[in-house]
């Protein structure tokens, strides 16, 4: 058994790169594995019941997956060096808010830029899939094995809402985003100040293993957003890696102050993801009434199936169809629970600042059923 933290994850994983960066930021000594690893084939994926990624094992055997509930093991331990967690209401509010719009919120512009630019991507990507996933069979036989794997994502990007007709759109809201992210990280070394929150590490996961890595979308980033490419580099740094900001020490913001460019960045969530979390909530609501399911109820009813169906919403004067994933209602629920747990005054303030940016009805967007994480899978919990 091993004394250090493993880690098993892939590089070119969006998700892998949220608990990694949290590890490295942390100081927590850790080895990275494939999961192509016999140990997690004979041991691992038979407890999780599925093949998923990011897993982690502790010293003492324990398996851990998922990127939040490893987060979650040394928060709730006390092990952390900086919390994740911000102390003060608008900054948690507003950092859970972003660690749900990384991981979930710009899913369509990083399966897109991965998998609509082959001419600068696909040769990277099947070898970097091979690389990964395959790392013991020689490398001039992996790349039939890799397009296999690559037709199943592209296939997800579909499934996303990453469809011929609405790309024009996801490519110009994502010229947009990269300005805003590039005027915040300007001026911040991270998105509340001088450490990172719980909101950069879910921001982590699509910026950097697709937006941040592959080539196509990383030049356009490097070119476009040169401080958030900075800031992808700050995230795998071991050290604050803040030298541009002079003087900058490694606490957050004062006084709970949200800066102008995060409010233009929470601007964002409202337009370009609020509409998906509603239409995803109306969509589980009514699955739940239609559904006889009672609590402990494993999601879906088996390991592999992650999304009970199909919402429809309106964007950028189309109408776009993706799945309805419950994860992604766990991921809204962390924030009305934030929420829910403050005083009266503290809701205000928060209240105040959702108003301003227009992401007031995230907090009226509420499940019938809670969305419950045990034993490393999605189960439905109580209704509400
Ligand atoms: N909610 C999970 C999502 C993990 C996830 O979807 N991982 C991807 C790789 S980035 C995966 O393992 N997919 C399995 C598959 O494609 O079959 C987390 O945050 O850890």
């Amino acid at each position: 058994m091993s004394d250090l933290f493993r880690l098993y994850s892939w590089s070119v994983s969006l998700y892998s790169g949220k608990a990694r960066a949290y590890l490295i930021k942390q100081g927590i000594a850790f080895e990275d594995i494939s999961p192509a690893d016999p140990v997690f084939q004979n041991t691992v994926q038979p407890a999780l019941g599925r093949w998923i990624i990011p897993v982690m094992t502790t010293p003492d055997g324990e398996i851990v997956q998922d990127g939040t509930d490893i987060i979650d093991w040394f928060e709730s331990r006390g092990r952390a060096k900086h919390s994740a967690y911000p102390k003060t209401p608008r900054h948690l509010v507003s950092s859970l808010i972003m660690e749900m719009f990384g991981g979930e919120g710009l899913l369509r512009p990083a399966m897109h830029y991965r998998w609509n630019f082959d001419e600068d991507n696909l040769d990277f990507i099947l070898q970097q899939f091979g690389l990964f996933a395959m790392p013991h069979v020689p490398a001039d036989e992996r790349r039939d094995m890799a397009l296999h794997a690559a037709g199943r994502m592209r296939k997800a990007a579909v499934a996303f809402g990453v469809t011929p007709e609405i790309m024009p759109d996801i490519e110009a809201a994502y010229h947009e985003i990269l300005a805003e992210f590039d005027a915040h990280f300007s001026a911040q070394p991270y998105l509340l100040g001088g450490a990172p929150t719980i909101g950069d590490y879910g921001l982590f996961a699509s910026l950097f293993a697709h937006l941040g890595r592959d080539p196509h979308p990383l030049r356009l980033m490097q070119q476009k957003a040169p401080m958030l490419f900075r800031w992808t580099e700050r995230m795998r740094n071991p050290s604050p890696d803040m030298v541009e900001f002079i003087g900058r020490n490694e606490s957050l913001m004062a006084e709970d102050e949200i800066p102008d460019t995060l409010k233009t960045l929470l601007r964002r969530v409202a337009s370009d993801y609020l509409p998906e979390i509603e239409a995803m909530v109306d969509v589980q609501n009514q699955y739940l009434q239609d559904t006889q399911i009672s609590e402990g109820d494993m999601i879906g009813g088996k390991e592999t199936t992650r999304h009970i169906g199909f919402c429809d919403f309106a964007w950028r004067g189309k109408t776009v169809k993706a799945m309805v994933m419950p994860y992604r209602i766990f991921m809204l629920q962390r924030i009305q629970d934030a929420y829910d747990a403050l005083q009266d005054s503290d809701r205000d303030s928060v209240e105040a600042l959702l108003r301003e940016t227009g992401l007031e009805r995230i907090l009226h967007a509420r499940s019938t059923r809670r969305v419950e994480r045990r034993d490393n899978r999605e189960v439905w919990g109580a209704k509400t």
